[in-house]
């Protein structure tokens, strides 16, 4: 096996691409499938200033490198989530990985800073906690863009996690999902840009990607996955991509090319009916609390500790 570009010794195949690179050649083309990635869909303009999402895994960590790597400085988002050990070590190689690279990380701790965490979240609603750890991303991700005056929030989500996430929004037709499934999402009032610059790349090529850079990521499965539908929905898609390479990567781009356009009307309406919430003033379509404050009212129940202010490290 040989190196498509330059002819050395491979050390990686990418059967969707018919390809095989070296180490040197592989981070190459992962830089220019970023690069590829933010180009076509307007993602970061320049000068613009970038927060990256980083749980301290493969997927957002290599980001964070890869934007560096790129010549697009971004600062880093960890969110802690109280899932013991799990979350102490996440926090542990996203500090490490800022502190080495110099870059500046920004840090908030649902027990610390909103009196509750993931697993209080979860005994509170009585559902999976992903939902509950979802949702508490995506207002928090949104909430430090806003007031520390970032213009883009940048995700991890790979080409495995979008294919996942669409086979589920389609079996079930979640039509004002599939409205807003694209790999940048408008800013609006109360929104950031959000973006998701490794949507060309696969999760395989994320962990090759963090071993060649020699970065240290989380491991561990985090031990609340287990109602995520979506690690299902991925173990079909692998059976499926194993038959047939590509399959996923048709799936995500005839969706974006030839689909999303006749969900966007209804996603946009939905945004369209949004006011401030009462309490937070982040965007809801409740017209009274947003679904973040009414979980952390609920959630802080099942929890003792006070919360505190924002903390950011430089
Ligand atoms: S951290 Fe949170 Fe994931 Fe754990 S509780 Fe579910 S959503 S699985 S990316
Ligand atoms: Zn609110």
């Amino acid at each position: 096996m040989k190196c498509r570009r330059c002819k050395a010794p491979a050390i990686i195949d990418i059967p969707r691409h018919n390809a095989a690179f070296c180490a040197d050649c592989f981070t190459h083309q992962c830089r220019e499938q970023v690069k590829r990635a933010i180009h076509e869909h307007r993602m970061i303009a320049p000068g613009e200033k970038v927060l990256v999402a980083v749980s301290g895994g493969k997927d957002s960590l290599a980001l964070w490198d890869l934007l560096t790597e790129i010549d697009i400085p971004a600062d880093g988002l960890y969110l802690g989530l109280g899932i013991g050990e799990y979350s102490d070590h996440s926090g542990e190689y996203t500090r490490a990985f800022a502190a080495e690279r110099g870059l500046r990380l920004h840090e908030v701790d649902l027990l610390r800073d909103h009196g509750y965490d993931v697993p209080g979240a979860a005994e509170a609603t009585r559902r999976a906690p992903c939902g509950a750890c979802g949702l508490s991303k995506r207002h928090l991700f949104n909430q430090v863009a806003l007031d520390e005056g970032y213009d883009v929030v940048a995700t991890g989500h790979n080409l495995d996690d979008e294919a996942a996430v669409l086979l589920g929004n389609v079996l079930r037709w979640e039509t004002a999902y599939l409205g807003r499934q694209f790999p940048v999402l408008p800013a609006g009032p109360g929104f950031a840009r959000k973006v998701k610059p490794l949507v060309r790349l696969s999760e395989r090529e994320m962990a090759a990607y963090c071993v060649i850079r020699g970065i240290d990521y989380q491991v561990e499965e985090c031990p609340m996955a287990d109602g995520n539908r979506h690690l299902g929905f991925k173990e079909l898609l692998n059976q499926l991509e194993t038959k047939s390479p590509g399959t996923k990567a048709a799936f995500i781009s005839g969706f974006w090319s030839r689909g999303h356009d006749a969900f966007i009307a209804e996603a946009d309406e939905e945004r369209a009916t949004l006011a401030p919430c009462t309490e937070c003033g982040a965007p809801t379509t409740t017209g009274d609390r947003c679904a973040f404050c009414s979980l952390r009212s609920r959630a802080q129940s099942a929890t003792t500790e006070q919360p505190v202010t924002l903390r950011t490290r430089s």
